[in-house]
């Protein structure tokens, strides 16, 4: 320890409240449910800089700094205070030299109904709204998904090509809702962002004629054989795509090769899909998609398979990955969240162990919906929703996920619009009659990854006594310059004290988590890991 160290350890052990200078807080607002939502406009939304930590200090003072969000109404309040000499909680996480996953990012998807309701607003609350999202003063995501043609949260039921018989896809061409929707606003979102954004696209269904049931929507394949005409107009589809949207200035980062491919199995599903099994959709890949990609000059897009729940992830993968032709074109293993409740994680740790060292674990898509009554899946200002999210990422990325991609970036007040009345929440929940969105539990949920957690942070391991039942949770994370990021959740009504070691800074963090909330604690450490 050097003697500097512990003259600032021992002034410092008042805990000192402020808030981030040039922030501007959350205006909340309360509606029918347990906490608020914060409101913006086209003169005000609230901001977070958070701690730059780009440059390593040469001797980092042993300072930690916390944001808070809480059911009770914090959104990212902000303390900092001193490492002390004592942990003055007799539950104690202590922080290992060890390292997992490495975070690929957080983002959410481009759909038609998320853009088409980002233009109700005012130009200047539109840009505060995809600012929230992407900008060094919002939450920073990386990752944008992108529908390739309609799916239930659209206005209509449409293709890239819907002229029957078009095998050679000589009418292919995008629609409005990319030219007038998506493409602007992606790009808008690209302009304000400091990070890289990588996008990646989904197809629901092929053209109509494309499908043994002549429709998008309901069960039904690829017409004729496995691997046959339609298979290669198939692939040729997702090329036009890939190469309409670079015309339009956006190259795309990655691919999944469906979006749910088990949906087209159900008989009357409801919205947009086309069905596959793990052997046609590798047979799919190895023969048709991937030769397509790579004889158009799209060999290094990251192509992931599955894209549908967890359920499926060894079984998929096992098939998919086992041929080797298909393999070769694969990079990552995409999931979606819908069954994360009764599917115990254990079944990535199965995956992971196969496959983790030659692909990366995506989560995909996620949302809240009423099952009960859809029409009431908005829920302005719920705080379990923002603890399903947040609980939700820890889980995963403590069993080697990379990432975590949300479904609608916003919706408006019914939770649409969605031609197929399939309603549900998001992050941000657009009042277009009064030029206002508001940023709900969820948003926040995220932010304290997507903010906090850059891509390139490694998980780090650690060790705790806190007692399983105590409703507190928590991840650790390091940036490539030694910068720590700790979340903790609080489930449970009541506060709870706990201490942080990291064995490389003189003394401790002591801080409580207060009752149903998320905190995030950041430090520099001096940890070398193994
Ligand atoms: C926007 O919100 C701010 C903060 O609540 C408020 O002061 C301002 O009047 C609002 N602006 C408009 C145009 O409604
Ligand atoms: C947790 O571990 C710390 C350090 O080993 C110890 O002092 C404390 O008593 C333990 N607390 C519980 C509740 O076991
Ligand atoms: C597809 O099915 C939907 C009902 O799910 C129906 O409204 C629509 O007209 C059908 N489209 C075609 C092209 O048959
Ligand atoms: C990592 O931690 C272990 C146990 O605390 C210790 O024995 C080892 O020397 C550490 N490794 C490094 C590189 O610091
Ligand atoms: C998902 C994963 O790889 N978890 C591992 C993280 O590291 C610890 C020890 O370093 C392992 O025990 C976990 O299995």
């Amino acid at each position: 320890m050097k003697l500097w160290m512990c003259c600032i350890v021992i002034t410092l052990t008042v805990l000192v409240q402020v808030s981030s200078a040039d922030d501007k807080p959350c205006v909340p607002r309360r509606f029918d449910q347990d906490s608020v939502v914060c409101v913006c406009n086209s003169t005000y939304c609230d901001t977070i800089e958070g701690i730059e930590s780009k440059q390593r200090p040469s001797n980092p003072i042993p300072y930690w700094y916390s944001y808070t969000s809480s059911k009770a109404g914090d959104r990212l309040s902000y303390k900092f205070g001193g490492f002390t000499t004592t942990a003055s909680s007799q539950i104690l996480f202590t922080v290992a030299n060890t390292t997992n996953t490495t975070i690929m990012g957080f983002g959410g998807a481009f759909t038609d109904a998320a853009t088409m309701t980002m233009k109700t607003l005012s130009d200047d609350a539109r840009t505060n709204l995809i600012k929230s999202y992407y900008s060094p003063q919002g939450i920073e995501y990386n990752f944008g998904r992108i529908p390739m043609a309609s799916c239930d949260f659209s206005n209509r039921i449409y293709s890239y090509d819907d002229h029957d018989g078009d095998m050679t896809l000589e009418k292919f061409s995008l629609v409005d809702e990319d030219l007038k929707y998506k493409i602007p606003t992606i790009k808008d979102a690209m302009s304000v962002s400091r990070r890289k954004v990588s996008l990646f696209g989904s197809p629901w269904s092929s053209p109509y004629w494309m499908k043994t049931n002549n429709n998008m929507t309901g069960k039904g394949t690829l017409k004729g054989e496995v691997d046959g005409d339609y298979y290669k107009t198939w692939a040729n589809y997702f090329v036009k795509f890939l190469q309409a949207y670079k015309e339009q200035g956006l190259e795309l980062w990655g691919l999944t090769a469906q979006n749910e491919p088990t949906d087209g199995g159900y008989t009357d599903f409801s919205f947009q899909c086309l069905g596959w099994t793990p052997q046609t959709q590798a047979i799919f890949i190895a023969n048709s998609l991937g030769p397509a990609l790579e004889a158009a000059g799209f060999g290094d897009i990251k192509l992931m398979i599955l894209d549908d729940n967890r359920a499926l992830i060894q079984y998929w993968s096992d098939i998919v990955l086992k041929n080797l032709e298909a393999a070769k074109y694969v990079s990552g293993i995409a999931v979606h969240w819908y069954l994360d409740l009764i599917i115990p994680p254990s079944i990535i740790d199965e995956a992971y162990n196969e496959f983790g060292d030659d692909y990366f674990f995506l989560n995909t898509e996620a949302c809240e919906q009423d099952l009960v009554n859809l029409k009431n899946s908005v829920k302005l200002g719920n705080w379990y929703n923002g603890e399903h999210y947040f609980t939700d990422i820890m889980q995963d990325l403590k069993h080697g996920i990379a990432g975590w991609v949300d479904w609608n970036l916003a919706l408006d007040m019914n939770g649409g619009p969605n031609w197929a009345n399939n309603f549900a929440d998001s992050p941000i929940i657009v009042n277009a009659d009064a030029d206002e969105f508001y940023k709900q539990p969820m948003f926040y949920a995220m932010a304290h990854y997507s903010k906090f957690v850059e891509p390139g942070s490694k998980v780090v391991s650690y060790e705790s006594n806190v007692s399983k039942t105590s409703g507190v949770d928590a991840i650790f994370f390091v940036r490539d310059n030694g910068y720590f990021t700790a979340n903790f959740v609080n489930i449970n009504e009541d506060p709870l004290d706990i201490s942080i070691k990291d064995p490389t800074v003189y003394g401790y963090v002591n801080i409580e988590i207060p009752a149903r909330s998320f905190v995030t604690v950041t430090w520099w450490s001096n940890t070398e890991f193994e």
